[in-house]
């Protein structure tokens, strides 16, 4: 029996797991109590790494698709069956008729992290997509603009904070997002034990409303309204105070300009909040020192999602909570991060070029995924006709999902990188698959840049693999859409990656002396780093390097122009009358659709595991008995719930956990399609909420998708 220490990969909270091992059997997965950030922690999907592990159905071969038929292959077939297929189809059409799509687990693995841009470079397609367009780009949008660099996101310091308001987050479930915090019930109840406050806005009475102080079940879509309500009252109460920040921030005063109609009783209506309390919440916020305001994806996936990011920040900045400890903080990570050094001054930009179809704006280098079926279904110059999905299920896990499976049947040609023949990657032409978590090494580049502590963990492979680690498949793919063939030198790819690293972490490459592969890449990332950490050191460390609470990093982490922060962005600023629109609209009563997340969920791929899946059927339609009553539905029924895009028919749960008016569905099931391999998850399907979510509803600054805030109507079967 051995015991391996590992990073979780599976969510952003990156705990520390203990995995016992009889041979290359995995015989129990616990919490690492030893483990400096997590100590301890474990979620149910955690412990289900050995069953994920031991999948009969996870692939573990290559398929290539003969004769209509997905069939095992080697590694070499599946390579050169790229090799025949690829480079002809860009000399002929182009690189843009290539489009890629890289999903969620593409962040928390080290070889796409790291590799994956080597090749997307090489294919140099304009139709680059990834699921931060249904998820997170907003808040780069607004980080860009206000801070200088999209990564340079502050998160609360919940280890230190007495007063944390929560909009549109159920850390309680998803383990946190953009604040990698492990045990968030403990940090949260840490809150309240030293005597601070949580106040969370949620349509729903979510585990995390439960356990705060104070829930407001706000009208769903509305939150930029009320935040931009709270900023009001800060400005006409005389409350606003930067404190230590006021040297470093530009643009208040248009902010207070900006602010004037939306006064608590202007927005009181449309929210769903009393003018009295929407008062209370910003004299509140104002008076507790220190406190920090924070949104995730009920505030991002939602028609104003932009400016809903921007004015959690911009409340940050005006109560003079932004970079002080308690406020909202900006982690300083081992490796990697971009604003570790001093900033350089230039201006992010957004705009650079736009998607053919609809004309939408690219931002970090991507166009919204919402439109990805556009581009492949329009004939025209610059059509896309073939597709590489990296780690990513667009089948399941964005808006008009029916429409896209079209499009990806009609197709060229196809590869995914995937480890299961699921319901985007059975339209496939070529499946290679990856390593699982306990068989490839681990360094979390992206979320120790977003964690409420600053930590640094490296976990070696536990077992051997018997499939190539995916750096080696993204360079041999790299080298096939270089022009290389399908033989290319991936170890000479290899050095140029590691070159590129080193130039960019401003050290020489001969600091790494004979490491090879993301080792290498991340011992030249540690070096270039603000703590003089080699690898090694993490080495030697198991558990994990604790590098202490987040520091105060202003000005240094702003890469702004005018090193400032800028609290009134010129774009930013250019939407907020599509905003102030809504004050003189009347509110209509139809229902609106939102989402939510389960623990033993993935977004749409762990339901092939048994101990995660069993149970009652948690694929349902809530609503509130009000609406309920009125429909005609009880508890258990079943209804249609139809969308512009489409329509499903699903159970009906009755609770009065949530507002009237809305309907909740989770996302990532769907798994009643044909010629997938997972078959505790087709005996689990549940239905697609992605075929409701409407590919035309975007958050008009950043493309992302309205995944809340979805009109529907909703009837009896
Ligand atoms: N309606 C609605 N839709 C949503 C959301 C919502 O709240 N509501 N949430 C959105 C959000 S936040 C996200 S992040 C997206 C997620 O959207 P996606 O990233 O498209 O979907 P996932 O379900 O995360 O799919 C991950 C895929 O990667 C594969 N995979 C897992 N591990 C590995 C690996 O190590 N290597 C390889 N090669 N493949 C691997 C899995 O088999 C699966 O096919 O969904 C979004 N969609
Ligand atoms: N167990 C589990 N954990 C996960 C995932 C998973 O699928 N399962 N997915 C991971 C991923 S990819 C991500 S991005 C994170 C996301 O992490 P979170 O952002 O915490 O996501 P959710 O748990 O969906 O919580 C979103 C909340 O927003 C509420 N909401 C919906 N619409 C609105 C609105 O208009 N306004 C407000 N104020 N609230 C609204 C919903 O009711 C819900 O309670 O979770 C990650 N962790
Ligand atoms: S909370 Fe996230 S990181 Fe921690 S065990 Fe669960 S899935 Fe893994
Ligand atoms: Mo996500």
């Amino acid at each position: 029996m051995a015991t391996a220490h590992v990073t979780c990969p599976l969510c952003e909270a990156t705990c520390g797991l203990a995995v016992t091992l009889d041979d290359s059997r995995v015989t129990g997965v616990r919490g690492d109590a030893a483990d400096v950030f997590s100590g301890g922690y474990i979620c149910p999907k955690g412990a289900s790494l050995g069953a994920l592990h031991h999948d009969p159905d996870r692939l573990r071969t290559p398929l290539v698709r003969r004769d209509g038929e997905l069939v095992e292959a080697s590694w070499d077939e599946a390579f050169a069956e790229v090799a025949r297929r690829l480079p002809p189809l860009i000399a002929e059409h182009g690189r843009d008729a290539v489009a890629i799509y890289a999903g969620n687990p593409s962040v928390h693995n080290i070889s796409t992290a790291l590799y994956g841009p080597a090749l997307f470079k090489a294919v140099g397609t304009k139709n680059f997509y990834t699921a931060s367009t249904v998820d997170q780009l907003p808040k780069h949008y607004s980080a860009g603009l206000m801070f200088g660099h999209p990564l340079t996101i502050p998160v609360p310091d919940l280890d230190r904070t007495q007063h944390l308001l929560l909009l549109g987050a159920n850390p309680l479930v998803s383990n946190g997002s953009l604040m990698t915090a492990p045990d968030v019930r403990g940090r949260l109840r840490g809150i309240q034990a030293r005597g601070g406050r949580i106040v969370v806005v949620d349509p729903k009475r979510s585990r995390t409303a439960e356990m705060a102080d104070e829930h407001h079940a706000i009208r769903p879509g509305t939150d930029a309204l009320l935040l931009f309500a709270l900023v009001n009252v800060l400005f006409t109460d005389g409350l606003v105070n930067l404190g230590e920040l006021a040297p470093h921030v530009a643009g208040v005063a248009e902010v207070g300009v900006l602010a004037t109609p939306f006064t608590p009783e202007a927005v009181a209506e449309r929210t769903g909040l009393a003018a009295d309390e929407i008062r209370r919440l910003a004299r509140e916020l104002a008076a507790a020192p220190p406190a920090a305001v924070y949104g995730r994806i009920g505030t991002t996936t939602q028609a104003f999602g932009t400016l809903a990011s921007w004015l959690v920040d911009v409340l940050n900045v005006l109560t003079g909570n932004l970079d002080r400890p308690g406020g909202a903080m900006f982690p300083l990570a081992a490796a990697g991060q971009p604003n570790a050094r001093p900033g350089k001054g230039r201006p992010w930009k957004v705009g650079r070029w736009h998607s053919r179809v609809r004309g939408l704006p690219e931002a970090m280098g991507e166009l919204p995924v919402a439109t990805l079926a556009d581009e492949i279904l329009t004939p025209g110059e610059g059509q896309v006709r073939a597709l590489v999905t990296v780690c990513g299920n667009p089948c399941l896990s964005t808006p008009n999902a029916g429409r896209l499976a079209e499009a990806l049947g009609g197709l060229d040609f196809m590869v995914s990188l995937d480890v299961y023949l699921n319901e985007t990657s059975r339209h496939a032409d070529v499946i290679l698959p990856g390593p699982t978590p306990l068989e490839r090494p681990h360094y979390d580049v992206a979320l120790y840049q977003l964690a409420v502590r600053n930590v640094a963990n490296w976990t070696p492979a536990a077992l051997e693999s018997p499939v190539p680690q995916e750096w080696r498949t993204l360079l041999r793919l790299t080298g096939i859409a270089a022009g290389l063939g399908d033989s290319a030198d991936v170890d000479a790819l290899d050095g140029m990656v590691a070159a590129e690293a080193a130039r960019r972490a401003g050290v020489d490459m001969s600091v790494a002396g004979d490491r090879t592969g993301p080792e290498r890449i991340i011992e030249l990332l540690l070096r270039g780093g603000p703590y003089n950490l080699t690898l090694a050191d993490l080495e030697a460390a198991p558990h994990g390097v604790d590098l202490g609470p987040l520091a105060p990093r202003l000005p240094g982490a702003l890469s702004t122009t005018s090193g400032l922060v800028e609290l009134a962005p010129a774009r930013i600023m250019a939407d907020v009358p599509r905003l102030a629109a809504l004050l003189g609209e009347p509110v209509d009563g139809r229902l609106v659709l939102i989402g939510r997340r389960q623990l033993g969920s993935n977004n749409s791929w762990m339901h092939n595991l048994e101990p995660l899946v069993r149970g009652q059927n948690r694929c349902t339609a809530q609503l509130n008995p009000a609406d309920a009553a009125r429909l005609g539905l009880t508890d258990g029924a079943r209804a249609v719930v139809r969308s512009r895009a489409g329509k499903v028919e699903i159970p009906v749960e009755v609770t009065d956990a949530i507002r009237p008016g809305v309907v909740s569905i989770p996302h990532g099931w769907g798994h009643d399609v044909d010629g997938t391999r997972a078959a505790v998850a087709t005996a689990h399907p549940g239905v697609n909420t992605n075929l409701l979510a409407d590919d035309t509803l975007l958050d008009a600054l950043s493309g992302t998708a309205v995944l809340n805030g979805i009109p529907v109507d909703v009837e009896p079967v």
